[in-house]
């Protein structure tokens, strides 16, 4: 297709910038510029609502291209092979062009944002200028390829299961959890703190199996599940806590989607998760909350797994 032909073009003039950035970079965690969380959410929602209107087989597609670069990673800087980073490009051009080219303005315009106007030049000086100067030109020319095959309406809302046994557990979960995620300071910035002692190819393993997770995941119950989050959003206050009704509906949609998938995808990603999250830190969480709301809620998670695994 066009796209894949336009991001070969793509490749030619920006691999050697790719092979120049340093991908294990701390810097990438920290926000890029002032901590406005608040701010961050908008943004992250923004991406919420243009994942939910993108093209569910195209993001299954864009999953499988990171999987398959990941493989293909090479060198100190973490680069992916040429042909790797050529098929990522095409597919997230692709899933540009499955959604309205306002919600793609959205992302820009809320990450700008949040975004220090030095952030950009302090990139460059990173890598070797002249080389990102021809990696934007190209990245011009690529995205009128794009708009050029640009659809104009979203694709159709998620339909949502009602009345199924996850959703009638979520609502005894969401009882038994709701008092311990009011406890939690959703507002810190410890969330963008590096994870003790590990290091980028370490974490690269276990986001690994959350991109091999989420391309098995069934398209439309992803997209219900997005959807139940842009809704939360909607209805947080000031402490950045949802209302009780849509973390329930969350909680829902979130187990309904974890049912879609084989119980070793799911069991992957928690054994990856377990290595690089250790004790310091979950005691570390556990240490700012009323312990006895967080037991409630870890009780109520492990009976509601069941349900879970039953319809898996
Ligand atoms: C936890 C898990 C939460 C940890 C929170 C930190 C996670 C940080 C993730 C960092 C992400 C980095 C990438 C993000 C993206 C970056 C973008 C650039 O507190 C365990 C041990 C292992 C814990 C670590 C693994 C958690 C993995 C979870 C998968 C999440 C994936 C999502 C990641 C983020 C991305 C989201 C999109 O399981 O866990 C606490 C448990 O720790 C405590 O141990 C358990 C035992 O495993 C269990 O066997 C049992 O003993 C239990 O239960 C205690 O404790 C007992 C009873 O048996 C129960 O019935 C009940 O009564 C209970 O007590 C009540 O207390
Ligand atoms: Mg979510 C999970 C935040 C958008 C899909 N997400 C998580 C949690 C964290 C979080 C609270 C990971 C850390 C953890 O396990 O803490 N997400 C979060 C924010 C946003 C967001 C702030 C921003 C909008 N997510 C988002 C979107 C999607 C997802 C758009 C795609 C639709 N997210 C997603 C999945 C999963 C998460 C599939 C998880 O599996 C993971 C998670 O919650 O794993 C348990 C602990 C969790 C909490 C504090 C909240 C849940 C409370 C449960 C139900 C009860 C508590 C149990 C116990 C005390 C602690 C966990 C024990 C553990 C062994 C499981
Ligand atoms: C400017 C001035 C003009 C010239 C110009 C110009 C530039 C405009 C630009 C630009 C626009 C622009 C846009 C970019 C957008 C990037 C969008 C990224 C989105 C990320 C997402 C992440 C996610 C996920 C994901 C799916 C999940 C949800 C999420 C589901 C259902 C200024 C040059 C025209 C770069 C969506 C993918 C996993 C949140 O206009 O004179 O330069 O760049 O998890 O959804 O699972
Ligand atoms: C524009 C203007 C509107 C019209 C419009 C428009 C277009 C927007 C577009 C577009 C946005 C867009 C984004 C693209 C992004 C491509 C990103 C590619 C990333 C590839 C990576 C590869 C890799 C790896 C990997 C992980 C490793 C590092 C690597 C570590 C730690 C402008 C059309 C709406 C195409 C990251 C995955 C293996 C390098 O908005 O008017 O057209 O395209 O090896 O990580 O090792
Ligand atoms: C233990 C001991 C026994 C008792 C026990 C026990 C516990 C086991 C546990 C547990 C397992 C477990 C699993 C959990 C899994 C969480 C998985 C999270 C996945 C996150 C993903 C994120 C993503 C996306 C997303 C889609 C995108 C890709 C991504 C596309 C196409 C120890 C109790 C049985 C918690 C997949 C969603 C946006 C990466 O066994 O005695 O306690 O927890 O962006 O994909 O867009
Ligand atoms: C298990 C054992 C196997 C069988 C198995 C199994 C099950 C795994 C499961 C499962 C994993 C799982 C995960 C779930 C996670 C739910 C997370 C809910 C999060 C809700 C949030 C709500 C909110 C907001 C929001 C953003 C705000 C904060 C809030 C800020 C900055 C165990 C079946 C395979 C259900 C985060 C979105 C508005 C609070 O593996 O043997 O069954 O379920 O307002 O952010 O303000
Ligand atoms: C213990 C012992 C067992 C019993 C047990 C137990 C307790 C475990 C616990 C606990 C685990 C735990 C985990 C918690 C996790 C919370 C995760 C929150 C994530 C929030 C985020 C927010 C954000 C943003 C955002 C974007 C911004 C950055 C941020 C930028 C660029 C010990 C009870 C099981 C509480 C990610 C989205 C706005 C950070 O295990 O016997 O008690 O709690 O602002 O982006 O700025």
């Amino acid at each position: 297709d066009e796209i894949g032909d336009a991001a070969k073009k793509l490749g030619d003039a920006s691999y050697s910038f790719a092979k120049e950035v340093d991908w294990n970079n701390g810097i990438f965690l920290q926000a890029p510029g002032k901590f406005q969380p608040l701010k961050a959410l908008k943004a992250i929602d923004k991406m919420i609502e243009m994942g939910a209107a993108a093209d569910p087989k195209l993001l299954k597609e864009a999953a499988e291209a990171h999987h398959k670069a990941i493989g293909s990673i090479s060198g100190p800087n973490g680069v992916t092979s040429r042909a790797d980073w050529d098929a990522v490009n095409a597919a997230l051009g692709r899933v540009v062009a499955s959604v309205p080219k306002a919600k793609v303005m959205a992302v820009y315009d809320s990450v700008k944002d949040i975004t220090d106007p030095k952030v950009p030049a302090y990139m460059k000086s990173l890598v070797n200028g002249p080389d990102a100067e021809k990696a934007y030109q190209a990245f011009l020319e690529f995205k009128d390829v794009v708009a050029k095959n640009q659809v104009t309406t979203a694709s159709a809302p998620a339909v949502v299961p009602s009345g199924d046994k996850v959703g009638v557990a979520a609502k005894a979960l969401s009882d038994a959890s709701y008092p311990f995620i009011k406890d939690i300071d959703w507002l810190s910035d410890i969330y963008l703190k590096p994870l003790p002692g590990k290091t980028a190819p370490e974490t690269l393993k276990a986001i690994d199996k959350m991109i091999v997770m989420g391309s098995k995941m069934n398209g439309n119950l992803l997209k219900a599940a997005a959807e139940a989050h842009h809704k939360a959003i909607g209805s947080i206050d000031a402490k950045g806590v949802t209302s009780a009704a849509d973390y329930e509906a969350v909680n829902a949609a979130l187990g309904r989607l974890v049912a879609s998938v084989p119980k070793s995808t799911v069991m992957d990603v928690y054994n990856s998760m377990a290595k690089v999250v250790d004790s310091t830190v979950t005691n570390n969480m556990f240490s700012k909350v009323n312990p006895l709301d967080a037991m409630a809620a870890a009780k109520g998670f492990y009976t509601f797994k069941d349900v879970v695994e039953a319809s898996q």
